[in-house]
């Protein structure tokens, strides 16, 4: 019998969470997995490529930037993907404020370049565009759906709309085999520490070692759909196997507020978030979204993807996780989750 050969794809921001997690997913499945970074990742791989650490030797990792359509024409031709997974952005909300110009440029024409390849190189590769609930901003309805009306309220959910407007064009125009993924907030232990729910974990373990004595928050009543990254990324992957490109919500259905995220984080080490966390009005964003809460219904139909990890479940494995980063045992309450 001769062997099938391996399934290639290409994943841009293959150094982030959703990056990593994916690779490894894709490598369970048997792919042959190519990442796109930047070149001082590649340079700087003590700094910059860590949470690829376990997979790096089964990996094959590409210089390319996504401000410049040459180099990624380039990867693209050499890998010829059969799927190709685009992730890579300025994903900060709150960068995009003090940004504006860079958010858009890099979101907006990384994500048409590598579109643009595509269709010119390999036209039959899948295509996957991470969206996000950021799109629905101001949103006119909860829980929100993939008809729900965007309403963007940060250049950062402006370039992903506009994103996803190009990925839907793709799919119509060129008949590509493009979806979006409207994902709501993700998290997990590789969560960068400019997220909130990261920057909350790892501040809990800094004060459980006695290292920090404070941790400065912004809006504590801003609620969140927060799932678990590792999960999210099971739903790229179903998107592309399916027969017809298409859009989807990926979300758990519940939402929280970050004062929720700390409390259950400082109980988790034993501690109380009232005796550590310090409003600051500098974290406030000049504009916030509405309550963010998906309904991820058809994702459950049509794709058979579910969330399974709940909210205690997540914010208790990224305590544990940075805890143990500082050699420090949380104390924990009797939780379930
Ligand atoms: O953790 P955040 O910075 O995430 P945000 O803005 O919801 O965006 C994340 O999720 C989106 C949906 O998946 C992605 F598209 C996006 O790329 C990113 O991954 O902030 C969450 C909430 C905000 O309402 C913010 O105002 O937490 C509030 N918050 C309160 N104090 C804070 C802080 N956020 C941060 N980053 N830092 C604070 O000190």
């Amino acid at each position: 019998m001769i062997a099938m050969p391996a399934r290639r794809a290409l994943i841009s921001g293959i150094t982030g969470q959703d990056g990593s997690y994916l690779a490894e997913w894709l490598l369970g499945k048997g792919y042959e997995v190519h990442g796109v970074v930047r070149r001082v990742a590649i340079e700087d791989p003590e700094h910059r490529l860590t949470r690829l650490d376990p997979i790096r030797g089964q990996i094959k990792l590409h210089a390319a930037s996504l401000e410049s359509y040459a180099s990624i024409h380039q990867v693209v031709a050499q890998v010829m993907p059969d799927e190709c997974y685009h992730l890579a952005a300025q994903s900060f909300v709150s960068y995009s404020f003090d940004d504006e110009f860079s958010t858009l440029n890099a979101n907006i024409n990384g994500t048409h370049y590598l579109l643009a390849a595509v269709k010119n190189i390999v036209p039959g590769c899948r295509f996957y565009f991470a969206g996000s609930s950021e799109m629905f901003g101001k949103a006119d309805e909860v829980p929100q759906n993939e008809r729900t009306r965007f309403h963007p309220r940060s250049t950062y959910g402006i370039s992903k709309v506009a994103g996803f407007d190009l990925t839907r064009n793709y799919r119509e125009a060129y008949g590509m085999h493009a979806s979006s993924g409207i994902l709501f907030n993700h998290e997990s232990p590789r969560r960068g520490f400019e997220f909130v729910t990261r920057k909350i974990t790892a501040g809990v373990a800094r004060i459980a070692a006695d290292k920090s004595k404070e941790l400065r928050l912004g809006n504590l009543d801003a609620k969140r759909d927060w799932g678990h990254a590792r999960e999210y990324v099971q739903a790229m992957w179903l998107m592309l196997q399916q027969a017809e490109p298409d859009d989807y919500v990926i979300a758990t259905g519940a939402t929280h507020t970050v004062r929720e995220f700390a409390e259950l984080a400082f109980a988790h080490a034993g501690l109380d978030y009232r005796d550590y966390v310090a409003p600051d009005p500098d974290l406030f964003r000049p504009a916030e979204v509405n309550i963010l809460q998906g309904d991820a219904s058809k994702a459950r139909k049509k794709l058979g993807w579910e969330h399974r990890i709940g909210f205690e479940t997540l914010v208790r494995e990224m305590v544990e996780a940075d805890c143990r980063a500082l050699g420090v045992e949380p104390r924990a309450r009797a939780s379930a989750g």
